[in-house]
């Protein structure tokens, strides 16, 4: 977003922080890997390494402090793997397995030439054997063989770290592709001698795919379903390993005017992701993270078990919607997250409004309500008052879009749901439009409309009878009856699926 020259100052900088100290030849013929006589190769004889420190591990979307000017050292990294029952979605719960206590693992930030003494512990409540391979090691599976950990047991290894980049790092236990669906990813940045170029924000963001027994939103605990993940087909799509992991109060933060760095990784196990950020054009993105900045980029590819650094400077306020843009990810997955920026509107930039709930769905009224609801109906205490509270964040971006925020519609094209005398005079057939969508001519309050809705068929039963719980009790309709998720289940089980269409 700004000038060439801008540019070319950054690249230089980034060769005298990556190249510098070693003295190498310019960013022009460095690469990732450790190609002889290159700078932040590992070509050269080993830095000194000087004194010991404990490595800060944090958290996403946080990331540990630069490594600065500092020189090579020993590195001790203490990382403690553990089971843990966390909230993939509102009211929907998973058993994740953890490097550190939360998807994703906690990020790891060392200096080429570090070496690093691993300590991987395994909590003694968990019920799997663990352990970990970093993209960083340069050697046979990257630390897992080393690292075979029974619960209640700690490994030990160590590594130097020679390659400058962001790691992916994940467990290799047998079966592979189980303990890394259940969250076992992290990123470890190596970062060149002088560090990176400085900037005003860096945060971690790490996509992951995830398989559940239920689907989408389907409430409660859900188990991991293999075939699913053999079959590779998800059924969450997420950032920081729940929905809602960067929405609301969890929402990224920068001023205008501020550089942001955002390391993102893709841990999988299945899914590529075509990170996009919606609002922004990336001013520089490492691909692969790679040394060598691209620059102008709309959407960037990570590959599974890869990683990407991209930098943009905000300009204008508002809210950016991070997504991957296999765009049914982001509305139907959970693949979307939010980075908001504060500061003073510049209306040459741009002239419009902040986006609303057609970005953001029913995440953009997110209360808590749906879990509350949810918790409730397991322990057999739904209510009425909890399912209008729940349908009503449900409602904004399901069906707020055409029927508007206040249920008023749109003459002539949108019916009202407000005062709807076709809506309250027959509760299964009101189900039946939601699971089946309408079409065709039908009459609302006196005025005729002739127009489609389209089914909404993969939301949960049970959303569908808190939002159906809302509206019907909402803005002048006055019902004094709930519609419950076994109505809208014999509703559904009622109905024909068309030839051929996918169950
Ligand atoms: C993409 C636009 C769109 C969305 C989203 C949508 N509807 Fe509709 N809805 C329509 C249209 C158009 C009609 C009229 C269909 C016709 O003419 O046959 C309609 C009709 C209805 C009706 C019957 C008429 C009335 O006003 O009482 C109800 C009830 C209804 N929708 C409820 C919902 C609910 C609840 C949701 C969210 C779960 C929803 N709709 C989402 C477009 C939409
Ligand atoms: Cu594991």
């Amino acid at each position: 977003m700004g000038s060439f020259a801008r540019f070319a100052t950054i690249a230089v900088g980034l060769c005298v922080a990556g190249c510098g100290e070693q003295g190498g030849s310019t960013a022009g013929t460095a690469s990732m890997s450790s190609a002889p006589g290159v700078a932040g190769s590992a070509a050269k004889p080993a830095e000194a390494v000087t004194g010991t420190i404990d490595a800060e591990l944090t958290h996403a979307p946080n990331v540990p402090p630069p490594v600065g000017k500092r020189p090579p050292a020993k590195v001790v990294v203490r990382l403690e793997v553990k089971e843990v029952e966390l909230p993939i979605s509102d009211g929907v719960k998973y058993m994740f397995w953890t490097f550190g206590g939360q998807v994703p693992g906690k990020f790891i930030r060392v200096r080429q030439g570090d070496q690093v003494e691993f300590h991987l512990a395994n909590h003694p409540d968990n019920k799997m054997p663990h352990n970990i391979d970093l993209h960083a090691v340069t050697g046979p599976g990257g630390g897992a063989a080393s690292s075979n950990t029974a619960p209640g047991h700690e490994s030990q290894f160590s590594f130097r770290a020679q390659n400058p980049g962001l790691f992916i790092y994940h467990c290799a236990t047998a079966p592979v592709g189980m303990h890394v669906a259940n969250g076992m990813t992290g990123l470890i940045l190596v970062e060149p001698p002088g560090g990176l170029p400085p900037v005003d924000r860096e945060y971690y963001v790490m996509q992951n795919d995830f398989y559940t027994v239920g689907k989408y939103r389907e409430k409660g605990l859900q188990p991991f379903d293999m075939q699913k993940a053999i079959d590779e087909r998800p059924t969450y799509v997420v950032f920081n390993g729940a929905e809602e992991s960067l929405i609301g109060d969890k929402a990224l933060k920068a001023k205008v005017g501020e550089t942001v760095r955002l390391f993102v990784g893709n841990g999988g196990p299945n899914m590529v992701s075509s990170f996009h950020v919606i609002g922004e054009i990336f001013d520089r993105v490492y691909t692969e993270s790679g040394v060598h900045p691209q620059e102008q980029v709309q959407t960037t590819l990570i590959p599974a078990g890869g990683s990407t650094v991209v930098e943009f400077k905000v300009e204008v306020p508002g809210t950016y919607v991070l997504v991957d843009h296999s765009i049914l990810r982001a509305f139907n997955k959970g693949a979307l997250g939010t980075l908001k920026v504060e500061g003073p509107e510049d209306k040459s930039i741009y002239s419009g409004k902040e986006i609303d709930s057609v970005y953001l769905s029913d995440k953009a009224a997110r209360t808590g309500a749906v879990a509350e609801a949810a918790e409730a109906d397991a322990k057999g205490k739904l209510t009425r008052e909890l399912q209008i509270a729940a349908g009503k964040q449900l409602f904004a971006g399901t069906c707020s879009a055409c029927h508007q925020p206040d249920g008023q519609g749109i003459p002539t094209v949108f019916p009202p749901l407000a005062k709807s005398d076709y809506l309250m005079a027959d509760k299964k057939r009101v189900i039946d439009h939601v699971i089946n969508g309408k079409t065709g001519e039908i009459k609302v309050n006196g005025n005729v409309f002739n127009s489609t809705m389209a089914p909404l068929s993969n939301l949960p039963d049970d959303d569908i009878a808190n939002i159906l719980t809302f509206v019907r009790s909402s803005w002048g309709n006055n019902a004094t009856d709930a519609v419950s998720k076994a109505e809208v289940a014999a509703v559904r089980a009622a109905t024909q699926r068309p030839p051929g269409a996918a169950k």
